[in-house]
């Protein structure tokens, strides 16, 4: 079926109508939507996902994404503009293919586009691009950031204004190949056989310097612990990360969100820094649609939401379609789970 004939021409309004919640965007798939309030108005930084004909694999080598558009909204249930190509990967010098899920972030004037993609080489590393609008178009910088790897950026800025960079994604995102500190083609999934018992590999996360193009530390890893103190381990397959990493501040706590890849949940884990630990909390949305599942979590005139995606537009895992919906607490702070 056409896309068009589903609704839909760069302009939408899609939102919760009832129980039913409508994909944003519907006349491009679009995944992985880093959602951003700046300056009073909701911006959303997604993958573009095409039809590529490559076969599915455990590498993602079906995500062949070429460019990205910055989508916006003055308000949630308001319509959609979608603001054309901000980044082509033909005007990235040093990158390949695959260009990944992004995100964004703004300081001193400027806006900052963070995205994963393949070198020449088949390494995903971490680009950075700059405009003066939250909409691009966006300049790349020449070179990969200095020591990046891995996929799925989210750049959280704290209340002291001080930023950080989380990343990381296993299998195809390739964060097991860096496990020993040197790029190990062979390490495909996990830690591998023998390995079950060992703490589950970690996401990352590291300072951003000043002018937000490079790191300003060694990027660390983000702890999960369980009920007990312990990391979680690496056939807790369930409750550790897999990527789709997101950090947000609720009432001093920071909340380190992501997604379980191959149990497709997307959960949480609470702490009281920005570089954790953090303590296991539970499920925030059930497995929706398709294989994977990605988010972020952003305050919006006083109330949560968090912005994700599935595949019910196209049936096809590889070509998704952005949704949002509202984010809701216990008293105590802790996230209620959704059942998409
Ligand atoms: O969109 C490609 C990859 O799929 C992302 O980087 C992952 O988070 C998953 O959503």
């Amino acid at each position: 079926a056409s896309l068009l004939a589903l609704g839909g021409l760069g302009v939408q309004t899609g939102f919760c109508q009832g129980t039913s919640i409508k994909p944003l965007v519907t006349d491009l798939y679009t995944a992985d939507p880093s959602a951003h309030v700046f300056n009073g108005k909701i911006y959303i930084y997604p993958s573009h996902d095409i039809e590529a004909d490559v076969p599915q694999d455990d590498e993602g080598g079906h995500f062949q994404m070429r460019d990205y558009h910055v989508y916006s909204m003055d308000k949630i249930g308001g319509k959609v503009t979608d603001h054309g190509v901000a980044l082509d990967v033909k005007d990235v010098p040093w990158a390949d293919k695959q260009m990944w899920a992004p995100d964004a972030a703004f300081k001193n004037g400027t806006y900052y586009l963070y995205f994963p993609v393949k070198d020449k080489e088949g390494v995903f590393r971490m680009g950075v691009a700059t405009s003066k609008s939250p909409t691009g178009p966006f300049k790349a910088e020449p070179k990969p950031m200095e020591g990046s790897y891995s996929i799925d950026p989210a750049v959280f800025t704290d209340t002291d204004g001080k930023s950080y960079m989380y990343l990381g994604g296993i299998w195809g995102g390739q964060l097991q190949r860096w496990h020993t500190g040197k790029y190990e083609k062979s390490l495909m999934t996990d830690l591998g056989k023998g390995h079950e018992n060992e703490p589950a590999l970690s996401a990352k996360v590291a300072a951003m310097s000043g002018d937000m193009l490079s790191f300003s530390e060694p990027l660390k890893d983000v702890q999960i612990l369980d009920e007990n103190g312990k990391p979680l381990l690496a056939s807790d397959n369930k409750r550790r990360f897999f990527e789709g990493a997101w950090m947000h501040k609720f009432n001093g706590k920071y909340y380190f969100s992501y997604s379980t890849g191959d149990t497709h949940l997307l959960c949480y884990a609470e702490g009281t820094t920005p570089y954790g630990p953090f303590t296991y909390k539970g499920v925030i949305m059930n497995p929706v649609e398709g294989w994977t599942t990605h988010h972020s979590i952003v305050e919006v005139q006083g109330k949560w939401y968090i912005f994700y995606h599935d595949a019910a537009l196209s049936g096809k895992t590889h070509l998704r379609n952005v949704k949002v919906r509202e984010l809701l607490r216990d008293n105590n702070g802790d996230i209620k789970t959704i059942n998409p």
